[in-house]
């Protein structure tokens, strides 16, 4: 039995399309998914704006929020919550440019529009936490925007949302690159420093996804600790990654199972369990078959779970004899030992 709960989102199962090619696989509804979701064990449901309320841009507040009602009592049905919902500010014709960090003004307010709709539907579904992955907030082109100035009105997007609601909490999920070339908030450090300039940083915390902090060159654990030690650990995002290339979003631990293992080991010995949901954002593979659709969210907790074992019989008083010793070379190896399953 694992101690943690489990979250994925709609997108996390998907028809394979990619930047050189089409669908590779039926689209599938989302009642479908919220239903295999329960049966395989997940807790909660994480949403895009428009996951939740397709076609928003077109509907009344009113009407938004009748939508969102709705999905709250499909999620009912299955017995799911919602974890969190992030405004989807990287596909509309309005957010080429990105949204709070946008060159045009109506396009910054159209950004804060959709973010406060975000704000109304995480409401209505009944969760306090928004997602920011700021997929373009950064440049193409070097010289198109000002660094200083971006980063601020960053900030100032983030206390609009704390000011519109004074219950929501606030993540911003870091990645340094992709789809933009240079990203304004690429880490954990970043978040931080955001979070500690907003109005009310204990509302502003950080969803660390193991891809993200791989493709910053950075170890996905240590960005874990390092949220955690500021209590700004608000969820995760847990996959895997092959290095610095395009964004993967790999089964957890298929590529680095020492990695994975350190980052459960850290959420772990923080008792993460009483804070967050493990999130899941795993994409299967464009060869993978409609029957196989949900083979990538199964493997992935397989693995947690497995990892997890091996975590809560760590040996932890011989570790501290061999830390204390100084014997580094014993302690990785009985750590290896343990996950190939030697110990
Ligand atoms: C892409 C991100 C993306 C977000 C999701 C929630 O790189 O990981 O999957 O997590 O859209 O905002
Ligand atoms: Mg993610």
């Amino acid at each position: 039995m694992s101690k943690f709960k489990f979250t994925v989102g709609p997108w996390n199962v998907h028809t394979g399309a990619d930047s050189y090619g089409p669908e590779t696989r039926k689209a599938i509804d989302l009642e479908t998914k919220f239903a295999r979701f329960a049966e395989l064990g997940f807790s909660a449901v994480q949403f895009h704006d428009d996951d939740a309320v397709p076609n928003m841009n077109n509907l009344t507040e009113e009407e938004i929020k009748a939508e969102a009602r709705k999905v709250k009592a499909m999620l009912d049905k299955y017995g799911l919550a919602a974890e969190f919902v992030a405004p989807r500010l990287w596909m509309d014709p309005h957010t080429t440019d990105g949204g709070f960090t946008s060159t045009s003004e109506k396009d910054r307010e159209f950004a804060m529009w959709r973010a406060y709709r975000s704000i109304d539907i995480a409401r209505e579904l009944g969760c306090d936490l928004i997602v920011l992955w700021l997929a373009r907030e950064g440049t193409l082109c070097a010289e198109s925007k000002s660094p200083v100035t971006a980063t601020r009105q960053l900030v100032e997007a983030i206390n609009n949302m704390l000011r519109y609601d004074d219950r929501i909490r606030v993540c911003i999920e870091p990645k340094p690159n992709e789809p933009i070339d240079r990203s304004f908030c690429g880490t954990v450090g970043h978040v931080m420093g955001v979070s500690a300039a907003t109005i009310d940083p204990k509302r502003v915390g950080a969803n660390l996804e193991s891809a993200h902090a791989v493709l910053a060159g950075l170890d996905p654990a240590n960005e874990i600790g390092f949220a955690l030690a500021f209590d700004k650990l608000f969820t995760v995002h847990l996959n895997d990654q092959n290095g610095i290339r395009y964004d993967q979003d790999k089964s957890f631990g298929v590529e680095n199972l020492r990695q994975a293992f350190n980052q459960i080991k850290v959420l772990w010995e923080n008792r993460y369990w009483e804070k967050g949901y493990v999130g899941l954002d795993v994409k299967a593979m464009r060869t993978t078959s409609d029957e196989d659709s949900y083979e990538h969210l199964k493997n992935s907790l397989e693995i947690f779970k497995a990892l997890e074992e091996k975590v809560a019989r760590y040996d932890y008083d011989y570790a501290n004899k061999l830390i204390a010793e100084r014997k580094f070379e014993q302690l990785e190896m009985y750590t290896l030992n343990l996950i190939m399953g030697l110990k």
